[in-house]
């Protein structure tokens, strides 16, 4: 059995739900002709047919995956419908399915804290909810039990060989002798049921969940039973989930910790960590990470849900693979145009739609030098406050890219300009926009700050962004609380406009650090293909 962990933690009904194979699901809602067949979503760049982002249930029966292109997927399965990703600015156009993932949030905040984790990703805190129900309405007393509710899987349920399994499911619901938390999470197999009902409603998608008493738990359920299902871990079968876990599935040792673990300590499954006092763990991974370790291999989380429908960062990256990598100044500065113009413009519809400003804007890049001892030293990631406006933007990108590349090869000058290369390429690029804040207050002084900064996105966001006439904003309930837009008190704190430029990252937090990386390594392990494509990019932490 799990250490006793204090009664608050226990207590709580966390729920994580995932989009099914979710940029398919976005298509076929576009393409209704789509749905049912073997379908596939690939990457814009058509060689050998393009690399499979999204690949459809349906399709994953023939043995199509992920890391195949459109060609060999065509091979496992001639009749594969394959839909090429929106392109936009030669580079992948994610805002539709951004908007999609926004729509499917809307509705899971109904019920409890929210916290949008990826593109297709949310937590729930629905343990207000499931108290209430148990007082009002408790799950024992009712007559009948939905369909949808009766279909979930609960871990250490035992459904021998012939025994009607969605009965076992609901005399597990019905049980009146089952302690609180049990009963608590028999109101969120209800309450979870019901929203994935309501989001196939109003949105056509499908969703799996997983319901447990901690975001990791969940989140190690949702991915246990899909397309469409719902996993419960209840607090006595979390030991048995987590004896036989490969460690490497665990959220954060897929890399080198989880390495580290099976070479250095043997550890293989999270339940082999139990062996090891706390002790022991942090004096070979140190204090927070050992006692996380030891937490973890108790199926103890403390994480809380956040808060939070909206990303905490945007970001616009793209990868320059093998022969594509840029090798000029004014290559990069090509792309790097691109990328900040489709940061602008999310900045601007955050700004108009949220009342959101964004305070850093950070460069990131992979790069190469061919012929140099150093060749493992990292292009380094800079940052500077953020300025409105694309062409600002554009200008603060190439700034940092100037100042990352000197200090990448050492020294810069005039040489390194025009189509000259002293031997360095450039093989993904990102721009980043974090530390984004509500405003206070003082949309006058908003606009005579744009007004400020004569750029072409003055006027059209201007246009869009009605700042000066909405006094209030309307979101979704269960989201942050934002400030009221008061038009009498101007004052507000706007980036400065002095010139600093960071090497680190602070405003993005650990979790973002690693999701653009890891993103970036993702799309490079693929060769040619994978640009800029990874939900993480979207720092939601998209
Ligand atoms: N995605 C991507 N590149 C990756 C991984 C994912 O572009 N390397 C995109 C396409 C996916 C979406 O993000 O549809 C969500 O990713 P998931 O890993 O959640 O996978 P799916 O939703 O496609 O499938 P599943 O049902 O297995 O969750």
């Amino acid at each position: 059995m799990p250490v006793a962990k204090p009664e608050s933690s226990d207590s709580r009904v966390i729920a994580h739900v995932d989009m099914d194979c979710f940029y398919v699901q976005v298509e076929q809602r576009k393409q209704p002709q789509l749905r049912g067949l073997p379908t596939a979503v690939v990457q814009y760049n058509e060689w050998k047919g393009g690399a499979l982002i999204a690949v459809s249930y349906e399709a994953r029966k023939f043995g199509i995956k992920r890391s195949m292109r459109g060609e060999e997927a065509k091979e496992v399965c001639p009749q594969v419908q394959l839909v090429q990703v929106p392109v936009a600015r030669g580079k992948a156009d994610l805002s539709g399915y951004r908007n999609a993932g926004s729509e499917v949030v809307s509705i899971l905040a109904r019920r409890g804290r929210c916290e949008r984790a990826s593109i297709d990703e949310v937590y729930l805190d629905l343990t207000d909810a499931a108290e209430m129900m148990l007082t009002d309405n408790p799950p024992q007393g009712m007559e009948t039990i939905d369909e949808e509710a009766l279909k979930s899987h609960i871990l250490g349920l035992n459904n021998e060989d012939g025994s009607d399994v969605k009965e076992n499911v609901r005399k597990w619901i019905h049980r009146h002798n089952a302690d609180h938390r049990d009963k608590l999470l028999a109101c969120g197999i209800l309450i979870v049921a019901e929203l994935r009902m309501q989001v196939l409603k109003e949105t056509e998608f499908t969703c799996s969940a997983g319901i447990a008493h901690n975001k990791m738990l969940a989140k190690l359920a949702s991915g246990m039973n899909k397309p469409a299902q719902q996993t419960v871990v209840p607090f006595s079968s979390v030991k048995g989930l987590l004896d036989t876990l490969p460690i490497r599935k665990m959220k954060q040792l897929g890399g080198k910790l989880g390495i580290s673990l099976q070479m250095d300590m043997g550890v293989n499954t999270v339940g082999d960590l139990l062996q090891f006092p706390e002790e022991k763990l942090q004096e070979r991974y140190g204090i927070n990470t050992g006692t996380w370790l030891w937490n973890i291999a108790r199926g103890i989380s403390g994480e809380e849900v956040e808060g939070r429908l909206l990303p905490k960062s945007h970001g616009s990256g793209k990868t320059f693979p093998g022969p594509r990598a840029l090798k000029t100044v004014p290559a990069v500065q090509h792309w790097l145009n691109q990328l900040c113009e489709e940061l602008s413009e999310r900045l601007c519809s955050d700004l108009d739609q949220n009342k959101r400003i964004a305070h850093t804007l950070t460069l990131h890049a992979r790069a190469y030098k061919s012929s140099d001892s150093d060749s493992q030293k990292k292009f380094p990631s800079k940052s500077c406050p953020l300025r409105y406006g694309t062409a600002k933007i554009q200008e603060d990108a190439f700034n940092l890219f100037q100042a990352g590349l000197r200090e990448y090869i050492g020294f810069y000058g005039d040489k390194t300009r025009g189509s000259h290369c002293r031997g360095w390429g450039i093989t993904s690029l990102s721009v980043s926009a974090s530390k984004i804040v509500p405003i206070p207050s003082g949309t006058c002084s908003i606009a005579k700050y744009f007004h400020g900064q004569s750029t072409s996105h003055f006027s059209s966001m201007q246009s869009s962004d009605n700042l000066n006439t909405e006094a209030t904003l309307s979101l979704p309930s269960g989201s942050e609380c934002y400030s009221e837009v008061n038009l009498s008190e101007p004052k507000i704190d706007f980036p400065k406009e002095e010139s600093w430029i960071k090497d680190t990252v602070p405003d993005l937090d650990l979790q973002e650090q690693k999701d653009l990386s890891s993103t970036l390594s993702e799309k490079t392990q693929d060769g040619f293909i994978q640009e800029d494509i990874s939900p993480l990019l979207l720092s939601e932490p998209e």
